[in-house]
């Protein structure tokens, strides 16, 4: 049977209620998008293939229940995401200072290899914005040097983008990997990527290899 897709990554959408996860989500994959707030419950999932240079990359995007009662299913779900977009509502400053819940979150419950995004929404409201983006920028630099971008569901402002940053971010970690012949769950005793001028170095069961990033890309 001929292959559908070359990856399939899996990423979750997290965040407080209402800052509007579902409708990033519907932007992203019908197009669409709704003024009516209908409250996720439990979690939802929807599926959208891509290309990215050359590859073709199955999104199999969670959508999570951002109130408090349904908290307890998402866990499980942290483990085998691959992306975790981070998401708050520029025009709610609560939303943003609960970020830092959320970020203690994937941190006990995700990979080390996750790759994580911090996402403004809500853009299009200015006026009514109670979070400026430079300290959205500066909030994600400080923790853990994450991407940041603000967007709108509503306006259709770099929706598109952000899931495309991530899905490259998480392709490349994905070439890394498996260039380096592991499975993710097993024979990784230890790992450790770093940038640095233009080169990447994977410590790996104790035996360094320095890798180019031309390399990487094939
Ligand atoms: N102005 C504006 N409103 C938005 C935007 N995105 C979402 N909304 C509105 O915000 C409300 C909440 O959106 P949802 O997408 O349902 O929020 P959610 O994060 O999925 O909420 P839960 O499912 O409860 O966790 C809805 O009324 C949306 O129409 C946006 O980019 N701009
Ligand atoms: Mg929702």
């Amino acid at each position: 049977m001929a292959k559908t897709h070359d990856y399939l990554f899996k990423v979750l959408l997290v965040g407080e209620t209402g800052v509007g996860k579902t409708s990033v989500l519907l932007r992203f994959f019908q197009d669409v998008f709704t003024d009516t707030f209908i409250s996720t419950i439990g979690i939802d999932y929807r599926i959208r293939t891509i290309d990215l240079n050359g590859k073709i990359i199955k999104l199999q995007i969670w959508d999570t229940a951002g109130q408090e009662k349904f908290r307890c299913i998402t866990p499980l779900y942290y483990r085998e995401a691959l992306g975790i977009m981070l998401v708050y509502d520029i025009t709610n400053e609560k939303s943003f200072e609960n970020l830092k819940g959320w970020i203690k979150n994937v941190e006990e419950h995700s990979s080390w290899y996750v790759k994580t995004m911090i996402l403004g929404n809500k853009c299009d409201m200015n006026h009514r914005r109670q979070v400026s983006r430079v300290r959205g920028e500066q909030f994600a630099k400080e923790h853990g040097n994450r991407k940041f971008m603000e967007i709108s569901a509503k306006g259709n402002l770099n929706v598109e983008e952000a899931f495309i940053t991530l899905a490259m971010d998480i392709l490349l970690i994905s070439q890394v990997i498996s260039m380096a012949d592991l499975s993710l769950t097993s024979r990784i005793s230890h790992m450790m990527l770093m940038i640095s001028k233009q080169v990447f170095q994977v410590e790996l069961c104790g035996n360094f290899r320095a890798i180019s990033l031309e390399e990487l890309v094939d």
